[in-house]
C-alpha cells in the first residue's frame, strides 16, 4: 500500500495518524497537489491528497473513505465504534472537524491572492463556520476526556488534526483561550507518538 500525501495536509495527517495507531505498514509518497505536474502524480480526478493506492493498484480517496477502510482491515486499536448510532456520531464529529478545516483552508487560499482581490465578505462567512464549528466541537467534548464516549477514537484524531492545522496556519486564533477543553485535548493528543511523528513542517 502507498499513501500519496502532502506533509502539511491535515486530511493526510489524519490518515497518517490512523496508520500509526493501527500499526499498518504503508509507504509514503510526498506530493504537492498544487503543482501543475500533480495531475500525473495524484491519481484522484479531483486532484486532491490524500490518496491511498492499494496493492492491486486500485485507489481510495478521500480521507474519510481511507480511514474507514484502514480501520476495517486491521483489528488493532479499533478507532470506529461497531454499532450504527455511535458510529454515526463519531463520523459526524469527523465531518465537523473536516468542515472547519475546509472553511479555514478557503480563508488561507484567499489570503494568497493580492489584498485588493480578496473577497472579504466570503472570508468572513468562512470564518463564521470556523468559529461556530469550534464552538460545537467544544460542546461535544464538554468535560469528557475524549470527543466521543470514554475512549480514544477517530473523532479525537480528526479534531486533533484540525486544531493542529489551525495552530500552524492561524496561530492568532483564540480558540485555546475560548475553549480550554479543546486546548487540553490538543495537548494530550500531542503526547501520542502518532501525533508527534506527523507534526506538519512549518512551511
Ligand atoms: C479534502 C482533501 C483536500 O482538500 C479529504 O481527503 O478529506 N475532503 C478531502 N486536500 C487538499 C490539500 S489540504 O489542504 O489538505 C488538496 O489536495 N487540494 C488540492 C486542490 O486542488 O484542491
Amino acid at each position: 500500500m502507498k499513501l500519496i500525501a502532502s506533509l502539511t495536509s491535515p486530511f493526510a495527517r489524519k490518515v497518517r495518524v490512523v496508520l500509526l495507531e493501527k500499526k499498518i505498514e504503508c509507504q509514503l509518497e510526498v506530493a504537492n497537489p498544487w503543482l501543475p505536474e500533480a495531475s500525473q502524480q495524484v491519481p484522484n480526478p479531483l486532484g486532491k491528497v490524500p490518496v491511498l493506492v492499494l496493492d492491486d493498484g486500485s485507489v481510495l480517496y478521500d480521507s474519510r473513505v481511507i480511514v474507514d477502510y484502514l480501520d476495517h482491515i486491521s483489528p488493532v486499536s479499533r478507532l470506529l465504534p461497531k454499532e450504527t448510532r455511535p458510529l454515526a456520531v463519531v463520523k459526524r464529529i469527523e465531518a465537523l472537524a473536516d468542515g472547519v478545516l475546509d472553511a479555514a483552508i478557503n480563508i488561507f487560499l484567499e489570503y494568497k491572492r493580492p489584498a485588493g482581490e480578496r473577497n472579504t465578505a466570503w472570508m468572513q462567512r468562512q470564518m463564521e463556520k470556523v468559529v461556530r464549528g469550534l464552538e460545537a466541537l467544544a460542546q461535544d467534548l464538554g468535560d469528557k476526556n475524549w470527543m466521543y464516549g470514554t475512549s480514544y477514537s477517530l473523532a479525537d484524531i480528526a479534531v486533533g488534526c484540525a486544531l493542529g492545522w489551525l495552530k500552524l496556519r492561524f496561530p492568532d486564533l483564540t480558540w485555546p483561550q475560548d475553549h480550554p477543553n479543546l486546548a487540553a485535548l490538543y495537548e494530550k493528543l500531542g503526547q501520542r507518538s502518532s501525533f508527534a511523528d506527523t507534526l506538519p513542517p512549518s512551511s
